[in-house]
């Protein structure tokens, strides 16, 4: 599986660095936010190291669906799919990303508001 020494991430796949896991598939990890933007912050990422969701969708586009599907699972086991929640790939320096290694923040538990900040 590929891995990067310096990635944050692929330290917290190898348990290198804790987290609390809530979800676990053998391709995906799905782990609460350290700095949460609501009540419900999770964050859902390969296992494999891959820096962008655009990376993703051209390197494994299989990887990518997988990721996407985490993500509805943790909004299931949540219980906030009734509600309605929000899933993010923040892509690039300008859209606010600061971890290289792709992730999807699934967020919701309370009202969230349109444009994004
Ligand atoms: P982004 O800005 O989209 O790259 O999001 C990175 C997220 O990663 C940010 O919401 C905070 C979270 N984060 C950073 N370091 C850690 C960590 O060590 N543990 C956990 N659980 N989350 C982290």
């Amino acid at each position: 599986m590929a891995r990067v020494d310096d990635c944050l991430f692929c330290k917290i796949v190898a348990k290198e660095i804790p987290a609390t896991v809530v979800r676990e598939t053998d391709t995906t990890l799905a782990f609460r936010d350290i700095n949460p933007q609501a009540p419900t912050h999770v964050l859902v990422i390969p296992k494999a190291h891959h820096p962008t969701a655009a990376a993703l969708a051209d390197e494994d586009p299989g990887l990518a669906a997988d990721v996407l599907c985490e993500a509805r699972n943790v909004a299931a086991d949540e219980g906030i799919e009734d509600a309605g929640y929000r899933v993010v790939f923040n892509t690039g320096p300008g859209a606010g990303q600061t971890v290289f290694h792709v992730h999807a923040h699934v967020l919701g538990g309370r009202d969230l508001r349109w444009p994004p900040g």
